[in-house]
């Protein structure tokens, strides 16, 4: 019969670990000499242990000896758990492999990763001919080769962009310059031109101006005063051309009354032209020079404009009484401002009927027709009412234009009238008006040297 097999194992077990514990004392105790001499004296009781301690060779008493330790062969059963244990083992060695693997293709990983950078830096852009034997990687590494070939073109482009830009600038700012530039030569230029042009017209008016005038006067005499300089010294019709943008027209100049040189501009002695005039007409005139007439006011501005001209105003009646007043200053204005009279330096003996007081005074005064009020009497025309064109008050002291009357009337006075004329004061209120046979307005300027 047969133990079971946990039986003897547990004695083999206990037996050996019997042999060990006596061979470890036997040492430590120091008597392995004694077990070598008697063998193992106990060997009696232990006969049956299979553990055999002794040197190895022949020693002497003071060697060191190296000592032999014969074991049996030795069969361990184990529990189930140590299967378990055996399976961790295992298990540990199978993941410490796979982890050496990883290492070891990691490593490779490292050193392939470096070649490819040596060979990129070193070689720099281009496809690697190497590379195509080694699949992904080489398709990586072209994928980052066009990826970097990408990059170095748009860094270059954009240095392309950034000189471009730069070079704008420094055009932009040429162009500004020139710009700048050009505008202050042409501003100089311009500048320069007007200089020239001011300086040249300065010269001009101040040497030549009285060079051209002289010339003018014999040309186009501008009032009956020049024709006096050129020795004609009749009476009659010319020609005067006060303005030369004005036109020329026919005056009569009265040459030898007083010096001569005169310009007719009025002149009465028959009735035969009607004074009750529109405003077109005094503006015009109407009459011929020759005979009874009014220059016209448009004339009168022209030649009273040209030059200064006194004014001789001639007054006769019908007694014979011929009395005259003269004006040192004598100005008509033109249509815009109504045709307004300046007038003033009297000098004479017929008074000054001009300026006859404070409300009768034709100083300053517009021109007023039938048609056309312009006078300073607020509730009528004094043209309209006098039958006349004058510059009238409200309305007035003198009236050379009123209704020519062969005799002394009665009625309203709008007769030729001279409000200081020296038989006037004989004249009661109900009587006869003053009547005059001729009336002549003449005009010569200032600066006349008969
Ligand atoms: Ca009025």
């Amino acid at each position: 019969l047969q133990k079971p097999i946990s039986a003897v194992v547990l004695d083999n077990m206990r037996l050996a670990l019997l042999c060990v514990f006596k061979v470890v004392l036997l040492v430590s105790t120091g008597r392995i000499g004694d077990a070598e001499e008697g063998g193992l004296k106990e060997g009696k009781g232990s006969a049956a242990c299979p553990v055999k301690l002794r040197p190895s060779a022949h020693c002497e008493e003071e060697e060191d000896c190296p000592y032999q330790v014969t074991l049996p062969p030795l069969t361990i059963q184990m529990p189930k758990k140590f299967k378990m244990l055996e399976k961790t083992m295992k298990e540990l060695h199978s993941l410490r492999q796979t982890v050496n693997k990883l290492k070891s293709s990691c490593l490779e990983c490292k050193q392939q990763a470096d070649q490819i950078l040596q060979k990129d830096s070193s070689e720099g852009p281009g496809p690697d001919p190497t590379s195509n034997e080694q699949g992904n990687k080489s398709q990586q590494s072209t994928s980052i080769h066009d990826m970097q070939i990408k990059l170095n073109k748009m860094s270059s482009s954009l240095k392309n962009a950034r000189k471009e830009i730069n070079s704008l600038q420094g055009r932009i700012e040429e162009l500004s310059l020139l710009n700048m530039k050009n505008v202050e030569a042409m501003v100089d230029k311009k500048v320069k031109n007007l200089t020239g042009v001011v300086s040249s017209l300065d010269s001009k008016c101040s040497s030549a101006c009285p060079v051209i005038t002289s010339p003018q006067f014999i040309i186009a005499p501008r009032d009956c005063s020049d024709y006096n300089v050129l020795e004609e010294k009749k009476n009659g019709v010319y020609k005067v051309t006060p303005d030369p943008k004005n036109g020329t027209f026919d005056v009569y100049c009265d040459m030898e009354s007083f010096g001569g040189g005169w310009t007719v501009i009025q002149h009465r002695f028959n009735g035969s032209v009607s004074f009750n005039r529109t405003w077109a007409e005094y503006k015009n005139g109407f009459g011929a020079v020759q005979g009874e007439f009014w220059l016209g006011n448009d004339k009168i501005h022209l030649l009273t404009k040209a030059k200064d001209m006194i004014l001789r105003i001639e007054l006769e009646d019908f007694e014979g009484v011929r009395e005259y007043a003269k004006y040192e200053q004598f100005y008509v204005s033109n249509e815009y401002l109504r045709y307004r009279l300046s007038v003033s330096g009297y000098s004479g003996t017929a008074g000054d009927a001009l300026h006859f007081s404070k409300n009768y005074n034709h100083d300053q005064k517009f021109f007023t027709t039938p048609d056309k009020d312009n006078d300073m009497y607020p509730s009528g025309n004094c043209g309209a009412y006098y039958g006349s064109g004058w510059w009238f008050d409200a309305c007035m002291s003198a009236n050379l234009n009123g209704k020519y009357y062969h005799k002394k009337y009665k009625g309203i006075r709008n007769g030729i009238f001279w409000g200081t004329w020296p038989t006037l004061s004989d004249e009661h209120p109900s009587s006869y008006r003053q009547v005059f046979k001729t009336v002549k307005m003449m005009i010569r300027p200032k600066k006349y040297a008969p």
